[in-house]
Parts: C-alpha cells; structure tokens; sequence
C-alpha cells in the first residue's frame, strides 16, 4: 500500500505543472461562470472542463521536454484569455463568443471600444492561475527539479491523458439530455452550454461547428418545398380580415429605429422631468405596444432591422447582415416597392458598420444615405448626433418628395443613445437625482437627449408639410446592456433614509428572471399626425409580428413571414433565437431552464412546459433552415417552375 502511494505521489510530483494547468483552467471557468451565468459549483461542467484541460494539455507534450514549460504557460494565457474575452463579451452581449463572429470584426472593433471603455477590473482575476504557473517553475528551477525528475516515455504520458480525458468525457456524455444534445449540435443557445459544459467544451464544439461550416443541418428540395408550402399555407389560412386593413395604404412611411430605447425608461420621472416626454406623447396619440421584445439576438442593432423586414428571427452562430447577406429574403422593404413606393435608410454612421452597405440592398432599400452622405458637424459617440441627422435628414426627405411622385417609405437609424453612454457632457441638462454619475443615471441623460432629438424630427416634417399623409412607425432596436447592479440602485432606493436597500432587506427587489426579461422590452408605436388609431396593446408582441401587423395596414402581405398581426390575435407568444420564450402568464429561460411566474417572479415548478418548448425549437429552427439554406429563393424557384409546366400543357 505505501509502496503504492510513493508511486501515486512521485506521479503527481513529476505532472506537478499540467497539474497546475489544469487547476487553474478549471478556477478561470468556474470565475467566468460565476461572474456571468451565476452558478458555479455544478459537477458537469468540472468534470468537462478537466477532461477538455487535459486533453489539450496534450499538445505540449508533443514539445521538446525542456520546451513544455513554456507549453504550459502558453496554455495557461490562452485559456486565461479565452476566459477574460467571453467575461468582456457576456457583460455587452449576455451571450458567449463564437467562432462565427470573426466574419463581425470590423463592427466589433467600433463596438470593442465601448466594452473597452466599460472595462470591469475583475478581468485581471483570469491571469491570476497563469502568475502562479509561472512562479512555480520559477521556483522549481532554482531547485533543480526539472533536471532531477525522471522523464516519463511521451507515448505513456500521451496515452494516460488520452484515456482519463476520454474516459471522464464518456462518463459525462452518459448523462446528457436529448435536450443537451440537441443543443450542442444547434448552439444557438451558448449560454445552456456553457452553464451545462464549461467554457471549454463550449469552445471546442462551437470551433467544430464553424470550421466544418456545418449549416443547421443539409434539406433535400421535398422537403424544404413541404416546410415552405407548411408555412405558406398556414400564413394564409390564417389571415383574417379585421378593420385595419389598407387603413393606411399608400401614405409615406417614416421608420425610426430608435436606438437602445427601453420602455421602462418611458414611466421614470425625475427633478427635470419625465426621461422620455415626447415618446410618451407619441405613445398617447398612436397605437402603441407596450409589451414589445425586439428578439434581437447577438447582432443587436442589424439583427432588429432584419426582423422588422422579414418577420424571421435572427441566427444565433453569427449574425445575418454579416454572414447571410446572399439569401434572397422576403422584405417590407420589396413588398412596398411592388406598390409603387420609393424606398431609402439613413444613418449617420460608417455604411460598412453591420454591412450595412451590402445588406441594405439585400433588403431592398433603393438608397442608404450612410455617414459620408452627411455633413458631418456634430459627433456624439458612434457618429453623427441625432439632432443633426435629423435635420439634414429632414432636408433630405423633403428633396425626395419634390423629384418623386411616388409614396416613399425612409428608415432612419438613430444613433446617440447608444453604450457606454459615457458623454454626458454633449446630451443636455437632466437632472436625474440619486441616480447622478451612475451608469443608469448616464442612459437617461442620453434617452433624454434622444427624445428632444425625436421631437424635433418630428415638428421638422410637420412643418415641412411632410406628415399630412404620412405614419410614423418607431421601435426600440435593444435594450441598453444596463449592468444589474445598475438596475439594483434605481429599483432599491430608500428615499427616507438616502440610502440603499442592501441584498438581505426584505424590501429588496432583485433583478433577475421574468422581471429582468421586461425591463429589455422596447416601445413599439404605429403614430400618424391625424390619430388615426389612438390604441395601446399589452399583448406579448415580438418584432417578429411586425411585418404581419403594418403589412395589413399598408395593404401587403408577406407569405413567408413567422410572425402574426397583433389586431387579429388576443393572446400570443414571443420566442426568442436562444429557445426562451414569453407569454401573458410566464417567461422560460432556456439557459436555466427554468420557467417564472409573471405576476411575482417566483419559478414554477408544476407545470411541464415540454411541449411549448419542442414547438418553439421547431420554430427557431424552421427561421434558421430558411436563412441558412436559402429556402426562400428555392421555393421561388420551385412555384416558377410548376408555373412554367403549368403554362406548357
Ligand atoms: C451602429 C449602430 C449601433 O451603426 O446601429 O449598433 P449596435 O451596437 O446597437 O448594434
Ligand atoms: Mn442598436
């Protein structure tokens, strides 16, 4: 027996760094996933991560003996690094990194510089196990370990990382769920699988994904052809008539997509004021929805533009307006240019920011009047600021209208009010209280600043003349990536004593769950000068159902769309790319698995929502299969070849 433990320990001694490697690989996952996910301390995810250390560790025992050292150490920064980054990412994105991102580069750069400048010092505890490594080789060193250890044959120290690393994943594999397997091969919800495997297996399997370019999965012509006639025949089955049809067709359609404009924001009043008087206005004349998700996912911002156009939801490995810009796609956009309408978007920003300048005309935009079409005389973050985008903007439209005949529908892109929300200086005077130098307190100075800006355009086309016949259709693009504790300090302020509720109050308000999926909701507001539909809806509405609801209004209708028209329904439900979903009564987490309760928040045990969740994956992946395999295009091609056979007999 003793003999026995020597040779255990004098085995452990001479593995004594790829020990420490791994230990350290195992404390970064378990940091990242404390600081991002919450939970920590789940045995699978630790099992996986040492199995995946040890397997990678591999690859510096193929090095020289006296060049592993410096193997180890290279590791220890790569798996230092590659934690830090998805740490930065979650907190902008609440999602983890992927391969597919590379293609966003150029957008993650202008993007990077506000995660940059929101850097959170807990980033450095990553380096800390790669500091320890190396001051025990140091340490080792200047006692001549290395030179007494007796080097093990390499095959043998190959063969025993393979089989232990083999064999721990084998044990895990055996307690996967069909749910987990699924989504390791989809991966559209990177959050589950990092909660469920660690960063490590997550990594490896994204890699896998991409580098194979696996699309969602391969569809012979039947049965894509079967999906489409599917989809189709059920759009128009259920199309029903209701009395807003064509009540607005043929005017001028004037699209704000209102950045980072969350509708809590729209109840806040502060010593200045309400945060957002004029789209509180805007929301009291019009039809607004007040229980509207943009259902963006990771590509924010061009996501929410692709689904207002084509009522498809966003891919989750990448995003559209990067990697998908040659599908043929069913737009808003092409179905008002079949009326007659002109059709242009406008930005003062980079045109090559979310590629736009390819993705628009894949949209079907006639024009993108982009930043190097505007003088450039004010800048405010990102680019040009709202308030003279607008007014050139204005001028703009007003030039369109005299040399065109022809309705025109414009979209334009704000700016502004974007993250970090870092210069204060440049929004205005708005006082907001307790909440003054605090990052939440920097977003409604922002919101404020936007929404003169918003008010301006608007008395703008007034007096132009611009919105006799005119609607004005505005969304909230994403919420503003608000840290928790952000949410914290404006949920739990004690007014009487100054001060803050603290975690273990029983006044506290915590942030999570079903209330933290509402506060992401944006305003979405269909406004017309003469009032025409003066309305508010609470029904769960998603971008998706846009299309389907203004499509009716404008006298189009899309057969390819996913969404419904919200003045046909009374009850709906909102999916989201990453398999969560939201209904009147309850919010599910896909990522915790866990279903809430809307009215209190608390998670429901008792009910078996495992059918609402197969339909919804089914859902997600039918708008993944008609992006990834062009099935537009193809079922395009099909009808105009039955059409041709048709026509020969
Ligand atoms: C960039 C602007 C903001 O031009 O649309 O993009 P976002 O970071 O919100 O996706
Ligand atoms: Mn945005």
């Amino acid at each position: 027996m003793k003999l026995r433990f020597k040779r255990r320990f004098s085995q452990m001694e001479s593995n004594i760094i790829p020990f420490i490697l791994i230990i350290g690989g195992v404390f970064n996952d378990l940091a990242l996933r404390k600081m991002t996910l919450g939970n920590m301390l789940y045995w699978k995810p630790i099992f996986t991560n040492v199995s995946m250390l040890m397997l990678i560790s591999i690859l510096a025992l193929v090095l020289p003996y006296r060049k592993r050292n410096h193997g180890y150490v290279g590791l220890s920064i790569f798996f230092g690094v590659l934690n830090a980054l998805n740490y930065l990412y979650y907190g902008h994105y609440h999602s983890f990194l992927s391969l597919s991102l590379v293609t966003q580069l150029t957008h993650l750069r202008d993007v990077g510089n506000s995660v940059i400048k929101s850097l959170d010092f807990k980033v450095f505890i990553f380096t800390i196990p790669t500091v320890i490594l190396i001051m025990v080789i140091r340490r080792l060193n200047k006692t001549g370990y290395f030179e007494k250890m007796k080097v093990c044959s390499r095959r043998k120290e190959i063969q025993r990382s393979l089989i232990i690393g083999i064999a721990i994943l084998c044990m895990v594999a055996t307690t996967l769920t069909s749910t987990d397997r699924s989504r390791i091969v989809k991966q559209w919800n990177r959050p589950y699988l990092v909660e469920q495997l660690g960063i490590y297996s997550y990594t490896a399997a994204d890699l896998i994904k991409n580098m194979a370019s696996v699309k969602v999965h391969q569809i012979e012509e039947a049965e894509a052809s079967g999906m489409m006639e599917d989809l189709v025949g059920g759009n128009i089955n259920s199309r029903k008539e209701n009395e807003y049809k064509e009540i607005f067709k043929g005017r001028d359609v004037y699209i704000i997509h209102y950045e980072s404009a969350q509708s809590f924001a729209m109840d806040l009043e502060f010593a200045d004021g309400a945060v957002t008087p004029f789209l509180n206005k805007m929301a009291s004349e019009g039809l607004f929805f007040s229980n509207f998700y943009p259902q963006h996912s990771v590509g924010t911002s061009s996501d929410s533009e692709f689904t207002f156009n084509t009522s498809l939801l966003p891919i989750n490995n990448g995003t559209v307006f990067m990697t998908h810009t040659n599908r043929e796609y069913q737009t808003l956009q092409k179905l008002l240019k079949e009326k007659g309408y002109y059709s242009i978007s406008m930005h003062g920003n980079n045109g090559d920011f979310w590629n736009r300048n390819i993705m628009h005309r894949t949209l079907g935009y006639d024009r993108f009047f982009s930043k190097e079409d505007y003088i450039i005389d004010e800048e405010i973050g990102l680019g040009l600021s709202d308030m003279s985008f607008f007014r050139q903007s204005i001028q703009k439209i007003k030039k369109l209208k005299e040399e065109r005949e022809q309705p025109i529908v414009a979209t334009l892109i704000t700016l502004t009010n974007h993250h970090p929300f870092d210069e204060v200086d440049k929004y205005g005077e708005f006082n907001v209280g307790y909440l003054e130098s605090t990052g939440i307190g920097n977003y409604f100075k922002s919101y404020h600043y936007a929404d003169k800006a918003l008010e301006f355009f608007v008395k703008g086309m007034d007096k132009e003349g611009l919105l006799d016949n005119a609607i004005i259709v505005l969304y909230g693009d994403h919420h503003a990536t608000i840290a928790k504790a952000d949410y914290e300090k404006l949920f739990n302020y004690n007014e009487h004593t100054g001060s803050y509720y603290s975690k273990d109050d029983p006044q506290f308000i915590a942030i999570d769950g079903a209330l933290q999926k509402q506060l992401q909701r944006t305003p979405f507001i269909i406004w017309s000068k003469d009032q025409k539909i003066n309305k508010v809806v609470d029904t769960p509405m998603g971008m998706l159902d846009v299309l389907p609801t203004l499509g009716n209004m404008l006298g189009i209708f899309n057969p390819y769309q996913m969404g419904v028209d919200m003045m046909s329904v009374d009850t709906n439900r909102v999916i989201f790319a990453n398999g969560d979903w939201v209904d009147e009564n309850y919010y599910y987490s896909a990522a915790l698995s866990e279903l809430y309760d809307l009215d209190n928040n608390e998670v429901v045990e008792d009910i078996d929502v495992s059918n609402i969740n197969e339909s919804v994956e089914k859902q997600i992946e039918l708008s993944n299969d008609i992006i990834e395999n062009d099935l537009i295009k193809l079922f395009n091609s099909i009808l105009a070849k039955n059409k041709d056979i048709r026509s020969e007999k």
